[in-house]
């Protein structure tokens, strides 16, 4: 017998295909429901540092799909963690899985109701973390998922990383979207 996990997920892909919407370039690679069947997953889908620049993986729960329009991420935001060049190689696969591990093992304790997922976005100007949750307007429960995030993956307390609202950051291409909170 497998060991089940709290909640189903979906694994996506993302490939930067720039004659197509944004939305058309977005797959489920699988869905999966165990312990086992995570770490098949993993071990069998290329690491996050060595994807195309423009691509992202995208881990949701199953039902919500990561993007700002579903109506689970509409009113919700992200943690933002920012990579700079260097840390493709040392620190993303790391960070990758450790979130990867905080989301199915429901590590942000009584606020794991709030996650809707995570993404790792791979782009030649600096790779990034997002870890999305539901309701912008939470504040207790947004901190506190930043601040165990932050933990989880031992980012320095000097490193400060920030909350953006999805309303925000829609239709903000190129430019800097404030920080509704940041840890
Ligand atoms: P990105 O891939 O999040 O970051 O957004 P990047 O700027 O580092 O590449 C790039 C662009 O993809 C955005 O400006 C949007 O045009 C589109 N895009 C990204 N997301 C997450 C969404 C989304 O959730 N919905 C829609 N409609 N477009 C999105």
């Amino acid at each position: 017998i497998k060991h089940p996990l709290q909640n189903s997920w979906a694994m996506w892909f993302f490939k930067n295909d720039k004659s197509r919407d944004w939305k058309d370039n977005l797959r489920v690679i699988t869905t999966f429901d165990t312990v086992e069947d995570f770490w098949g997953l993993y071990n069998h889908t290329l690491p996050a540092s060595k994807l195309q620049s423009g691509c992202d993986y995208s881990v949701f729960k199953a039902g919500i799909q990561p993007m700002w329009e579903d109506a689970q991420n509409k009113k919700g935001g992200r943690w933002l963690i920012n990579l700079n060049k260097t840390q493709r190689q040392t620190h993303l696969d790391d960070f990758w899985l450790e979130t990867l591990l905080c989301l199915i093992g429901e590590g942000f304790d009584e606020h794991s109701e709030e996650i809707c997922g995570a993404t790792v976005n791979i782009r030649n100007k600096g790779d990034k973390l997002g870890l999305w949750t539901r309701d912008a307007q939470k504040t207790e429960a947004t901190k506190k998922i930043g601040i165990k995030l932050k933990e989880s993956l031992s980012v320095p307390p000097k490193i400060v990383i920030g909350f953006q609202a999805h309303s925000d950051t829609a239709g903000k291409a190129g430019s800097t979207v404030k920080n509704r909170f940041t840890v």
